[in-house]
């Protein structure tokens, strides 16, 4: 008998302690394990009136059941009456109480998706209450009171309003139909399409659970190189099916739109934006898919960009293009997201400047349900770049913000690397275009130039691993990027400090060891990448590891020496006067901070000039001391971050400890794989030492070029 027992504990306390792999993600909601906040929680909350039956508030109902249950460690009742500690949550039209607590005037400016959570009372009892007008916003509003309770924060005397500052806050997936996702490092699709429409995955539920959590109100299935197939009736009936999961989470679903769909799937001989037939065949295929998903959000283009088909084909522009999809949609409540990312074969222009030079006179001609989705700099998603000109150059047309989530050019799913730093930073850049504080936020939020729609997408890094994820810290990303769209000025320590809590636990010497970890993370990335403005210098293709070399691909802008430029006088990219003159695209304040090597600042320094080898940088260090200190400061970053780590194993579980410190010791060789391998080949022009007192490469240049890598994951 004994023995069964001790056996018996023994299974029960390995299921308490159960395998964290990270696919709770951030909503563990794991007992509060404070004994006196627990307490006043407890005392707080003693019943839930939970008002409203449609499917949303029955899916809020549930999360805050099952959330409670999980901080509190007890089932909170659920009651119609009210006592004193209820928690009141619905909508002014679900619940008289709602309708009756002194909150009207906050609800008021809680607008469509935004909530309320206060402390007040009614009838002399003192309550807290959950609200919206809308059933999302109350949605919301639980997503964010469980926040609160994860994160330890005290809720006797709550005052809190919240509404969204942008509209579209957006995933965007690059999935193909046969569940390879290009650039995607975290396994294959989570759309399991030969199983759809019957077979619904949990992950889906959870997926909208997740998105909704942070606040993200749309996805794009589907991969912007497109394929038209998902425009076809079997995969419409697929795309309904997620449609129907995604709904009740306030979640809209979108299609990326194959410019030649009325050709592949439709029989025409042409897909000519002024053809007639081919605008009625896009009016008949929107008809067709709102039959399927009544609330489908619109479409995603990306055309006459990097070999995908597009309304040039035919002599046309961007906006025949997009305003016919507009119109096909329009009818329907839809929208047309209109990719920025272009640039052309024939060109010999500087690719910096080619978005700019096609979008900027189109300003003003498109539908008034056409986003133009820009990039958040002017190539391509690089390790850092400066804003996109376009960014508070086109007034009349709203403009979105496409970042990139998934870390393509940021060490893919192996570096540790927080990217609310480096979103932080485009969003705070001034374009001076109206003057000092035209941000790049409030560009996209609208309030500058009075948009009528707004959006911020990021390029999903999320895929079949049971983490979701790949690298359990690129959970962090998906996280910032959802509370950045729907509040801008979130700090990135703060959102850091967020996740961090609830994805492992509250505990002070943890968080603030971790959360420095994280926000040095993304600097010292770009130090041992790709420092002081260099950019593009990734391998050829998969983009895995440094290849600064390469010289021999097909067109001059894919080859990493086009941007380097580097010779035996120095290196960078003269885009100021003397050169291509990208620097022209800016506001005139911009154009002489960024134009002068002098007070450009250092992170942008070779995107703008070409330097000497000698030049005298701010540090007092030559430009080449300076590019060597940087990328060795860079792995001596990570090294911390592995200590740093290592200091933490007290406070996380075995598997997640684990799965992050392998992967820091794989950074850790990236790092100096990066270092050594661009230090080695640009000495070559520099012709300069790597001084002494650094460990020196113990590897070849010529070790480093002959790396291939055929299989690298997420190759196109
Ligand atoms: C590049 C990616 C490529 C994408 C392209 C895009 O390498 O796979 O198709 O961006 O955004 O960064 O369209």
């Amino acid at each position: 008998m004994k023995k069964y027992f001790l056996f018996y504990l023994l299974f029960s306390a390995v299921l308490v302690a159960k395998a964290e792999n990270g696919y709770e993600l951030w909503l563990r909601y794991q007992k509060v394990n404070n004994a006196p906040l627990l307490q006043s929680y407890n005392s707080i909350i003693s019943s839930i009136n939970f008002a409203g039956a449609s499917a949303t508030t029955t899916v809020a109902k549930e999360e805050l059941i099952k959330g409670l249950k999980g901080l509190l460690g007890k089932n909170i009742p659920v009651t119609n009456s009210i006592t004193a500690n209820t928690l009141v949550v619905g909508t002014p039209a679900t619940s008289a109480t709602i309708r009756s607590l002194p909150i009207q005037s906050q609800l008021k400016s809680a607008g469509d998706e935004g909530f309320v959570v206060m402390t007040t009372s009614t009838g002399g009892k003192k309550v807290t209450t959950i609200a919206a007008n809308t059933d999302v916003g109350v949605l919301y509003g639980v997503f964010h009171f469980l926040r609160l309770l994860q994160t330890q924060q005290p809720i006797s005397n709550l005052s809190f309003v919240s509404a969204p500052k942008i509209k579209v806050r957006m995933l965007n997936h690059w999935d193909n139909l046969n569940r390879h996702v290009e650039r995607g490092y975290a396994g294959s699709s989570i759309w399991d399409w030969h199983r759809l429409p019957g077979y619904i995955d949990q992950r889906y539920i959870d997926y909208a659970r997740a998105n909704a959590s942070i606040g993200i109100n749309g996805t794009v299935l589907t991969n912007v190189n497109a394929n038209a197939v998902v425009l076809t009736a079997p995969y419409l009936e697929k795309v309904a099916a997620l449609a129907n999961v995604f709904r009740p989470y306030g979640i809209k679903v979108y299609l990326t739109a194959r410019f030649s769909a009325p050709i592949e799937i439709g029989k025409l001989k042409t897909a000519d934006p002024h053809d007639p037939q081919v605008q009625q065949w896009w009016k008949d295929k929107a008809t067709e898919i709102y039959q399927y998903i009544p609330d489908f959000g619109g479409f995603l283009v990306k055309a006459n960009s990097e070999g995908q088909p597009g309304p040039q084909n035919y002599g046309r522009n961007h906006d025949d293009g997009a305003n016919m999809l507009a119109d096909a949609v329009k009818p329907h409540g839809g929208i047309v997201m209109w990719r920025a990312f272009v640039y052309s074969h024939e060109t010999p222009e500087d690719r910096f400047k080619q978005a700019y030079n096609e979008f900027k006179p189109l300003d003003g001609k498109f539908r008034d349900n056409v986003l133009i989705q820009v990039k958040n700099g002017p190539i391509d998603f690089q390790p850092r770049e400066p804003f996109s000109p376009l960014f508070g150059a086109m007034p009349k047309t709203p403009l979105m913000m496409e970042f990139q989530v998934t870390q393509e050019y940021l060490g893919q799913a192996t570096h540790l690397v927080y990217e609310a730093p480096m979103f932080k930073e485009v969003l705070d850049a001034d374009t001076y275009q109206k003057g000092k504080g035209s941000q790049v936020a409030k560009v996209i939020d609208g309030s500058l130039h009075n948009y009528n729609h707004t959006g911020m997408a990021g390029v999903a890094n999320i895929g079949s691993d049971i983490n979701w994820t790949g690298h359990l810290f690129g959970q962090a990303n998906w996280y910032c990027m959802g509370r950045l769209a729907w509040d801008h000025t979130l700090s990135s320590e703060k959102m850091a400090d967020e996740w961090l809590k609830q994805t492992f636990n509250n505990n002070h010497n943890f968080i603030q060891s971790a959360k420095k970890m994280m926000m040095g993370s993304y600097e010292a990335m770009v130090n041992y990448m790709t420092p002081l403005g260099l950019h593009h210098i990734m391998g050829t293709g998969h983009h895995y590891g440094p290849a600064p070399w390469v010289d021999n691909v097909g067109r001059d802008d894919w080859n990493p020496i086009y941007y380097h430029k580097a010779d035996e006088k120095g290196i960078g990219f003269d885009r100021t006067a003397t050169g291509s003159n990208a620097l022209a695209q800016y506001a005139p304040e911009l154009q002489k901070l960024y134009g002068n090597i002098n007070t450009c600042p250092d992170e942008y320094l070779l995107w703008f000039h070409k330097v000497s080898w000698d030049h005298k940088m701010k540090s007092g260090r030559t430009l080449w001391e300076e590019l060597v200190h940087r990328y060795y400061s860079g792995v001596d970053s990570v090294r911390s971050m592995q200590k740093t780590w290592a200091g933490l194993k007290p406070y996380v579980d075995k598997e997640r400890y684990d799965h992050v410190n392998m992967l820091l010791a794989v950074q850790e060789q990236e790092a100096v794989w990066w270092r050594n391998a661009c230090l080695l080949y640009f000495q070559t022009f520099s012709k300069k030492p790597i001084p002494a007192k650094y460990e020196q490469p113990d590897k070849t240049l010529e070790y480093y070029k002959n790396l291939k890598f055929p299989y690298a994951p997420g190759n196109g």
